[in-house]
C-alpha cells in the first residue's frame, strides 16, 4: 500500500480541526459517551433501544449463540412504518414537515408526517390488494420522488420485505436482481427529470421483465408524463390504484428480526450479494448515528444528498430521519441543473443545518470555483458529513472553508451497506477531526486494524480494517446463501469481521482508510466489482477476454480501466470498437460502469497459475514505471502491451 504516494502523502497532514465551543457545549453526544459505551457495549446498546417504540418490548439485547448470525433486541415486537411515521403523528408532530421534495424540473411539494402516515397507509392497503403478504419481496426501481418513499415504508408497514434498485441500472441488472430476491411485484415510475430531460425507467421495467417469469403486479407513478405503454392485467398507475385505498391502516407488530430489506451491491465476483437488514437493530442503528454525528436537533434541516438507490439514501433519507421525527430535503436531480449552483440554492431557500454528501461531488463542486457557492447564503449550516470513499484532505479543507464557513465541523464517516449505518466518525461536538481521517469507531462500536495473521497492528501501521464485535445494524445474511456470508465477512479473521477495506492507525491510534483490498472498485462512491464488468466486456462478440482495473483519478476517486484482447478475426478499428465497448458496459450494466478507458491489447499478464495481476495492468492505468513482472508466465508479455499502447505494433 505503501507503493501509493497520495497515501502517503494522506499520512504527513498533520492539520486538526476542533469543534466549535457552542457545538460542544451542547452536544447530543459528549466525550464520556465513549467511556460509557466501553464500559458495557451491550448496556449502550439496549440504551439506543429505547428510541424505538416497541409493541412488546425486547428480553434480550443481543443474541449471538449462533455467532455469526446474530440476533438483537430478542423478543421485542414492533412495526417499522410505525416508528417511522405513526408515533411522531400521535405525540402531535403530524403538521411538521418530514420532506421538502425538489424536483429537477423546479416543482416542489412539502410532505407533513401526517401527509405520509396517509400516503404510506393507501400504498399499505393497495400491496395488500395485490396480494402481498409480510415476508413478501417487492423490487422498487424509482427515481428521486416522494413516492419512492411511500413504496418503501409502504412495504415495511405490512412486513414486506423491499429490494430497491437503482435507476441506473440496465435491465439485466435489475432481472438479475428481482429473480435472485424472488420478488413478484414490481413499483417504478414513468421516468424521472436528468439533467433537464425526462429519462425512462418503466421502459428498462418491461424489458427485465421478459427475463423474470414470477413477476404478476407493476405499480407506475406518473412522474414525467412520457408515453407510456402499460400492459393489461399486469401494470396500473399508482395514482389510480392506490390513490383511491383508505387512508385507514392498522400496522402490524413484527419480530425484531424480520426481514427489513435487500439491497445488492457488488462483491468480488460477478454475482451481486444481496445485503439482508432486519427491523430493530438496523432502526436503531441509523437513528442513533444520525442523532450522534450530526447532532441533530429538532429544528434542524437535514439533507442527505444521495440517491434512495444505495444504502445511504436507505439509512440516511428514509430511515434515520424519519425514525427521529426530522425533516428532510429530497432533491431529484443532478447538481448542475439548471445550474452549477443548484445545491447553494436549495441550501439558502430550505436553510439546511446538516448536509451529507460524497467526496466525488465535492471535487467537482471544487473544480468548478469557489465563485459559483459564493453567491448563497449557506450560514445555516453547522455540521456536514462525507461517505462513500475516502475524502482527501485537500477536498475536506475546502469543503470545510468554502461551504462550511471554516467553522463547521465535517464528519467523515465510514460504513458500508453490510454495516447498515455509520462505524467510525469523529463525533461533531467532541473530535479535533484531522482531514482525511475516519478518526475512531463511534461509541458502541469495536473496530481494529489487523495484520495477516489478524493481530491488531501497532499505532503507525497498517493493514486490514475489521469490526471485533456485533452491532445492531449489521448485516444478518447473505440473501439466499449464509454459507457466502461467513466465507465473505467471517473466515478470513477469527470471530472478527472482515470489511474488504485497508487502513492505518497513526500515531494517536486514529484510523485512516485506504481503500479496498479486494476486486471491488469505488467509483464517484459507487461500488463496482471489476469481475462483473469484465463479464460484461467478454459477453460482447468482439472480446476475447478482459480485465478491468480502478485506476486513480482526480475526480471521481477511481475510474474504471479495462483492457481487452480481440477475438481472432474482430477487426479493431481504433476509436469505434473502444466506444462500441463503452457503451456496452454501460447497456449491460449501468452508465456508472462505463470504462473511462478501453485499451485493445494483445496479450494479458499472467501468473503461472493463470490469474490476471491486475496490479501490472494499474501500473499502466496510472501511468507509473511497471514493477516486479518475474511472476509472469510469459515476462515479455507487459512489453507487447506497451509497444501496442505507444502506437509501436
Ligand atoms: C456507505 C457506503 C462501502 C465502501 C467501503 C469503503 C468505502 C465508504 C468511506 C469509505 C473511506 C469513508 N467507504 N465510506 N472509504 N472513507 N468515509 O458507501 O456503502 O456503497 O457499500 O461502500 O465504500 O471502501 O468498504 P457502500
Amino acid at each position: 500500500m505503501s507503493e501509493n504516494p497520495a497515501i502517503d502523502n494522506l499520512l504527513h497532514e498533520t492539520r486538526s480541526f476542533p469543534p466549535p465551543e457552542e457545538l460542544a457545549a451542547n452536544a447530543n453526544l459528549k466525550a464520556d459517551a465513549y467511556d460509557e459505551a466501553d464500559a458495557d457495549y451491550e448496556a449502550w446498546w439496549a440504551k439506543q433501544g429505547e428510541r424505538l417504540t416497541w409493541d412488546t418490548e425486547p428480553t434480550q439485547t443481543l443474541d449471538w449463540s449462533n455467532a455469526p448470525f446474530a440476533k438483537w433486541y430478542s423478543g421485542g415486537k414492533l412495526n417499522a412504518a410505525y416508528n417511522a411515521v405513526d408515533r411522531h403523528v400521535e405525540a402531535g408532530k403530524g403538521d411538521k414537515v418530514a420532506y421538502y421534495f425538489e424536483g429537477e424540473p423546479g416543482d416542489t411539494r412539502e410532505i407533513t408526517y401526517s401527509d405520509l402516515k396517509d400516503e404510506i397507509s393507501r400504498g399499505a392497503n393497495a400491496l395488500t390488494e395485490l396480494g402481498v403478504k409480510a415476508g413478501d419481496t417487492v423490487a422498487i426501481y424509482m427515481p428521486m420522488i416522494p413516492e419512492t418513499i411511500f413504496a418503501m415504508l409502504s412495504c415495511a408497514r405490512i412486513g414486506a420485505v423491499h429490494m430497491v434498485v437503482f435507476g441506473g441500472f440496465a435491465a439485466d441488472s435489475l432481472a438479475t436482481r428481482i429473480n435472485d430476491c424472488g420478488a413478484k411485484v414490481v413499483i417504478t415510475a414513468d421516468g424521472g427529470y436528468r439533467r433537464g430531460k425526462p429519462a425512462g425507467l418503466k421502459d428498462t421495467v418491461d424489458a427485465a421483465l421478459e427475463k423474470t417469469p414470477d413477476v404478476h403486479s407493476v405499480l407506475v407513478v406518473r412522474r414525467t408524463g412520457q408515453d407510456t405503454p402499460m400492459t393489461d392485467g399486469r401494470d396500473r398507475w399508482w395514482d389510480e390504484f392506490v390513490d383511491g385505498q383508505s387512508a385507514e391502516h392498522t400496522p402490524e407488530a413484527f419480530d425484531a428480526e424480520h426481514p427489513l430489506y435487500i439491497m445488492y451491491t457488488s462483491g468480488t465476483t460477478g454475482k451481486p450479494k444481496g445485503i439482508l437488514h432486519t427491523t430493530a437493530g438496523y432502526l436503531v442503528g441509523c437513528s442513533y448515528t444520525q442523532w450522534a454525528l450530526f447532532d441533530l436537533k429538532d429544528d434542524d434541516i437535514y439533507w442527505t444528498a444521495a440517491d434512495v438507490g444505495w444504502v445511504t439514501g436507505h439509512s440516511y433519507i428514509v430511515y434515520g430521519p424519519l425514525v427521529n421525527g426530522a425533516t428532510s430535503v429530497l432533491y431529484e436531480g443532478t447538481p448542475d441543473t439548471p445550474h452549477q449552483g443548484r445545491w447553494w440554492e436549495i441550501i439558502d431557500k430550505y436553510k439546511v443545518s446538516l448536509l451529507y454528501c460524497a467526496p466525488t461531488v465535492i471535487r467537482m463542486f471544487m473544480k468548478w470555483g469557489e465563485e459559483i457557492p459564493a453567491k448563497y447564503d449557506l450560514s445555516t449550516l453547522r455540521v456536514m458529513g462525507s461517505v462513500g470513499e475516502p475524502i482527501n484532505p485537500e477536498a475536506y479543507v475546502w469543503y470545510r472553508r468554502v461551504i462550511g464557513h471554516d467553522n463547521a465541523p465535517v464528519v467523515d464517516t465510514w460504513w458500508q451497506t453490510e454495516t447498515g449505518s455509520v462505524m467510525i466518525s469523529p463525533l461533531p461536538g467532541v473530535t479535533a477531526a484531522k482531514p482525511g481521517s475516519a478518526m475512531r469507531p463511534i461509541p458502541g462500536i469495536s473496530a481494529d486494524v489487523v495484520d495477516e495473521r489478524g493481530e491488531s497492528v501497532p499505532n503507525g501501521s497498517g493493514g486490514y480494517l475489521v469490526v471485533t464485535k456485533p452491532w445492531p445494524s449489521m448485516l444478518r445474511t447473505i440473501w439466499g446463501d449464509d454459507d457466502r456470508y461467513v466465507d465473505t465477512y467471517w473466515s478470513r479473521f477469527d470471530g472478527k469481521y472482515f470489511a474488504g477495506d485497508g487502513a492505518k492507525k497513526d500515531e494517536d491510534g486514529d484510523i485512516w482508510l485506504l481503500g479496498r483490498v479486494d476486486d471491488v472498485m469505488n467509483v464517484s462512491g459507487h461500488r463496482m466489482s471489476t469481475t462483473e464488468i469484465e463479464s460484461a466486456l467478454v459477453s460482447h462478440p468482439k472480446v476475447a477476454e478482459a480485465a478491468v482495473v480502478g485506476a486513480s483519478d482526480e475526480t471521481t476517486g477511481q475510474a474504471v480501466v479495462a483492457f481487452v484482447i480481440l477475438r481472432g478475426g474482430a477487426e479493431d478499428d481504433g476509436d469505434a470498437t473502444v466506444q462500441e465497448l463503452r457503451n456496452h458496459v454501460a447497456r449491460e450494466i449501468s452508465p456508472i460502469a462505463k470504462p473511462r478507458q478501453v485499451m485493445v491489447v494483445p496479450e494479458l499478464p499472467k501468473t503461472r497459475s493463470g490469474k490476471i495481476m491486475r496490479r501490472l495492468l494499474q501500473d499502466i492505468a496510472e501511468k507509473r514505471d511497471i514493477g516486479d513482472v518475474t511472476t509472469l508466465a510469459d515476462s515479455t508479455v507487459m512489453d507487447q502491451i506497451q509497444k501496442k499502447l505507444t502506437g509501436g505494433a
